[in-house]
């Protein structure tokens, strides 16, 4: 069972990834993207998806034309860990 994150980690996440909100009710890390069309959203949606296969973490996502929302959670340990951490900081350095 992957470990989630303790509280001195939870207070580090939002310092450093502000832009990431706790969604209610959920355990989980959120954040909204807006691209220029939906061949930009799309381009980087891909490259998510590479990034997230390196990792073997999978994001939830939902896309509608230049949008993508993405929640972090991890389904093995039902809550936020450090995998999210990871993916989250490699998703913000793809976007300027
Ligand atoms: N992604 C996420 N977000 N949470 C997980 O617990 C998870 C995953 N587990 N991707 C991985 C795949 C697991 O199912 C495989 C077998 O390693």
């Amino acid at each position: 069972m992957i470990e989630k994150l303790d509280a001195a980690a939870r207070g580090a996440l939002r310092q450093e990834l502000p832009q990431w909100q706790a969604l209610e009710g959920r355990d989980a890390i959120a954040r909204s993207f807006r691209f220029a069309d939906f061949s930009a959203a799309w381009g980087f949606m891909a490259r998510v998806a590479l990034l997230a296969e390196a990792q073997d973490h999978h994001p939830e996502w939902f896309n509608v034309y230049n949008r993508v929302d993405i929640t972090l959670t991890t389904h093995d340990a039902d809550g936020l860990s450090a995998r999210d951490v990871t993916l989250a900081r490699a998703i913000d350095r793809l976007v300027p």
